[in-house]
C-alpha cells in the first residue's frame, strides 16, 4: 500500500529560501503549502507561475487566526517559518513592525501549531540567524560562532531573531515540541532579493557591462561576512527536520570575505579588473550600528546531520553573475 504524502507548510514562500525549499520540497514528493500575505502581493503571479504545485493559502504572520486557518488547510507534517522583515537596514526604520513579524511572528506560529491540537504531529523549522551573534566571537577567537556562542545582536533584526530564537526553544523544552532552529549564516544566489548586497552587486555589474548603468551606489564595503549558496542551506534545513532529535544547528561556509572581494570577483567576471571608478559610497545604504563581520563554524550540521555544501564562493559569484548578465539580456526588469 502507497503512503500518502507528506504535507509541509512554508512560510515566506515568496521569498528567496521559500522558493527553493518548495522546490526541494515538491522533488520529494511532499505536498507543499505556502503562506502568503496581503490581499493582491505582488509576487503572486510569479510564485504561481513558477511553483504551480504550491498551493497558497492567504494569511499573515501577525494574524494568530490566519495561521490558525493554514494549519487547518494544509494539515502539515513539518513547517518551515521562513516568513520575516529580514533586511537588516529596513529593520532600524520599521523596529515595530520587526518585532511583531520576525519575533512575535514565531511564537504566533508555534501557537497555531498547539492550538490546533499539533504539538506532538508537527514538526517546525525555525530560521535563525548568525545576525543573533553580532560581529567577532571574541571567546573563539578565528574558530567562527557555533551552536555555543554568546548572543549579542546589533539591530532590532538580530534582536527580534533571538526572540524567536529563544520562543521557540521554549516550545521545544515545555511542550515537547519538535522545534528546531536552523542558525544560518548569510545565503545568497539567483533568487537572491536585490536589496541586498550581493545581488545588488550582481545586478549592478551585469547592467553595467550591457551599458545599461555607469555605477553602483554601496554603503561600508568593509564588513565581512560568511556567504554560502541558498540550494545547500535549504537542505540543511529539511535535513533538522528528518533528524531523529529537535535541536539547534549552524549553518556557514567557514569562510568569510568582505564587500570589497566580493566586489573584485563579480567585476572580473565581467573583465574588469579595477572595480573602484564604478562604486561610489552612499552614507544611506550605511546602519547605525554595523556587524563587522561574521565567520560560522558549521561542524556540528557536517556531523550530526551529514551536511555538506556545493558551492564554493567563487562558484558562488560566478552563478549569480551569470544568471543577471542572462536576466539583463533578455530584458527582464532590474527591480
Ligand atoms: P526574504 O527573501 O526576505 O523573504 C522573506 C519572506 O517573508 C517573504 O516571502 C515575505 O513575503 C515574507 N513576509 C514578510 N512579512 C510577512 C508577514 N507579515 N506575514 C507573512 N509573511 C511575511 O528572506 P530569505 O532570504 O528567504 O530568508 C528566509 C528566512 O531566513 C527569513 O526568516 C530570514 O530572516 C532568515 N535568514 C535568512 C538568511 C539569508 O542569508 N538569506 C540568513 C539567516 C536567516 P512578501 O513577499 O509578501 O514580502
Ligand atoms: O548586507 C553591507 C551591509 O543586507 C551585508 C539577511 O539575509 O544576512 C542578511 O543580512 C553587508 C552589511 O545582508 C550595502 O552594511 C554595504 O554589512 O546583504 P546585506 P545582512 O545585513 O548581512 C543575515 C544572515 C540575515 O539573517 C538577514 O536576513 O553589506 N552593505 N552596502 C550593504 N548592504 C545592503 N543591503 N545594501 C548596500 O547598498
Amino acid at each position: 500500500m502507497s503512503e500518502s504524502p507528506k504535507s509541509a507548510l512554508v512560510t515566506g514562500i515568496t521569498g528567496q529560501d521559500g522558493c527553493h525549499i518548495a522546490e526541494l520540497l515538491h522533488e520529494k514528493g511532499y505536498e507543499v503549502h505556502g503562506l502568503i500575505r496581503g490581499q493582491n502581493n505582488p509576487r503572486k503571479a510569479a510564485v504561481e507561475a513558477e511553483f504551480p504545485f504550491v498551493n497558497l493559502i492567504e494569511g499573515d504572520l501577525t494574524d494568530p487566526a490566519a495561521l490558525m486557518r493554514a494549519m487547518d488547510i494544509a494539515n502539515p507534517d513539518e513547517v518551515y517559518n521562513l516568513g520575516a522583515i529580514s533586511h537588516v537596514g529596513y529593520s532600524f526604520k520599521n523596529p515595530t513592525l520587526t518585532a511583531d513579524v520576525t519575533g512575535k511572528g514565531v511564537l504566533n506560529v508555534l501557537e497555531a501549531v498547539r492550538a490546533t491540537g499539533r504539538a506532538e504531529s508537527t514538526k517546525v523549522y525555525q530560521a535563525s540567524t548568525s545576525e543573533m551573534f553580532g560581529g567577532l566571537d571574541y571567546n573563539r577567537p578565528g574558530a567562527g560562532y557555533n551552536e555555543d556562542s554568546l548572543f549579542h545582536p546589533r539591530s532590532p533584526y538580530g534582536v527580534a531573531k533571538l526572540y524567536g530564537h529563544w520562543i521557540a526553544k521554549n516550545y521545544r523544552e515545555s511542550y515537547g515540541m519538535f522545534v528546531s532552529c536552523g542558525i544560518l549564516f548569510n545565503h545568497e544566489g539567483e533568487r537572491r532579493g536585490k536589496e541586498f548586497v550581493t545581488r545588488k552587486i550582481t545586478d549592478a555589474v551585469a547592467r553595467i557591462h550591457l551599458g545599461l548603468q555607469d555605477h553602483i551606489e554601496l554603503g561600508d564595503l568593509w564588513p565581512k561576512r560568511d556567504w554560502g549558496y541558498a540550494g545547500d542551506y535549504v537542505r540543511g534545513m529539511w535535513q533538522m527536520l528528518q533528524h531523529d532529535t529537535a535541536d539547534d544547528f549552524v549553518l556557514a561556509t567557514g569562510e568569510t570575505h568582505s564587500i570589497e572581494e566580493f566586489l573584485q570577483l563579480a567585476f572580473a567576471e565581467i573583465g574588469i579588473d579595477d572595480w573602484r571608478p564604478y562604486v561610489k559610497q552612499n552614507p544611506a545604504f550605511m546602519r547605525p550600528a554595523e556587524v563587522d563581520i561574521l565567520l560560522g563554524d558549521p561542524t556540528k550540521a557536517e556531523k550530526v546531520l551529514g551536511w555538506e555544501r556545493k558551492v564554493d564562493f567563487p562558484g558562488l559569484v560566478k552563478l549569480m553573475v551569470a544568471h543577471d548578465l542572462e536576466q539583463q539580456r533578455a530584458g527582464l526588469p532590474s527591480a
